[in-house]
């Protein structure tokens, strides 16, 4: 009997000398040391054994079990250990390297799709003759409200919810209507035009359909006999361009202090088909492109004659033209930081 024991030490050693994965292991505790184990059979053969016998080889073989089962403790702490060291391996992130640099060491990456629409965007609006234009994320007064036609004691004021300086005097931008002026200063002479992507900030509450930092894209066109058919034509081209198919639109009147007259454009929820959800708040409709005719009041600021001139302006919500595009039922998920997520967007 106790020939049986060794023989069974010596190839449970053996065994575990191959043992390198968790399921091996299990298998190997299973073979020996389960309740069907080699040792179990051993200690129920026992029983035909004489009291003085069973009393050793019962010994010898508990003894057996504890050096098995130590045995197999340290196994599972190495197999552990590289798994870890694997893991740890293929998420290494060297810090010190430049972003471009880190980029080239991750295996998975892509853009974000905030960044996919915008660069389209940006292609569509160059191929028809646009500029593509910058400006700061913290601005002043004059360029957020001022110059739009938006006087201080000016109710539109609260429209947007603002973060202002401790100055009171500094902002960050609320929309991107701040560059319809910057732009004008910069172009200077009509006729132009010109699109202007980047992030604006609200202090608002969030939900599906707002988040507190988001993107939009300005659009300005100034030049003579400029008409709201010329808008539309714009505004069509692009959701074409963007979708590549036809989505139901509607233009309704809108007030926004810096066009005259003003419009909203919604597109169909494309996230319920209409029907109603939390991302449209159950009407199927979401707002996206308000625009309108730019008030003379706002071409004087910008330098423009209004006797001469005139034109349009657009301002459209980015987040959620990238949320209908790829069926995303919460704007809070673009800037959540989940890999889950981005790696959705991942292009190599
Ligand atoms: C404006 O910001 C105007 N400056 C747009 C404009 C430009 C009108 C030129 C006329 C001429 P509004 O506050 O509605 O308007 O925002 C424009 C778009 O940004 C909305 O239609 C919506 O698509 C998006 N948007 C607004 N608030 C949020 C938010 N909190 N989160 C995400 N997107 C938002």
């Amino acid at each position: 009997m106790i020939e049986k024991l060794k023989s069974l030490e010596t190839s449970f050693k053996k065994v575990l000398k191959e043992t390198d994965t968790e399921a091996k292991l299990a298998d190997l505790k299973a073979r020996f040391l389960g309740k069907k184990g080699e040792l179990s059979a051993i200690l129920k053969s026992l029983a035909q054994a004489s009291p003085e016998e069973r009393k050793t080889l019962g010994q010898a073989a508990n003894e057996m079990k504890i050096r098995l089962t130590g045995k197999m403790d340290e196994a599972k702490g190495a197999i552990e250990r590289t798994i870890i060291d694997s893991k740890l391996a293929a998420d290494w992130i060297d810090i010190t390297l430049t972003g471009s640099q880190r980029a080239r060491s991750v295996k998975e990456s892509g853009l974000h799709p905030v960044t996919i629409v915008q660069r389209e965007l940006e292609d569509i609006f160059l191929s028809m003759g646009f500029d593509i234009l910058d400006g700061p994320h913290i601005e002043n007064d004059f360029y957020n409200f001022t110059a739009l036609n938006i006087p201080e004691t000016h109710p539109a004021r609260d429209m947007q919810d603002t973060f202002w300086f401790k100055d009171m005097k500094h902002l960050l931008r609320t929309h991107t209507s701040t560059i319809q002026i910057r732009g004008m200063e910069e172009k200077k002479y009509p006729p132009f035009k010109f699109v202007a992507p980047g992030k604006v900030f609200r202090s608002e509450a969030t939900d599906a359909s707002h988040e507190a930092v988001f993107h939009q894209m300005e659009g300005m066109l100034i030049g003579r006999d400029i008409t709201v058919a010329h808008l539309i034509y714009f505004e069509k081209t692009l959701l074409s361009e963007i979708f590549k198919r036809d989505v139901e639109i509607r233009l309704r009147p809108g007030f926004f202090p810096f066009v005259e007259p003003g419009f909203e454009l919604d597109i169909q929820c494309l996230i319920c088909g209409g029907k109603g959800c939390k991302v449209c708040k159950q009407t199927g409709w979401v707002e996206l492109l308000p625009c309108g005719m730019t008030h003379p009041n706002v071409l004087r600021h910008g330098g423009i004659d209004p006797e001469e001139y005139n034109g349009f302006a657009f301002g459209l919500g980015l987040d959620r033209l990238v949320m209908m595009r790829y069926g995303i039922n919460d704007i809070r998920l673009l800037h959540s930081g989940s890999i889950d997520f981005s790696r959705q967007f991942a292009t190599c």
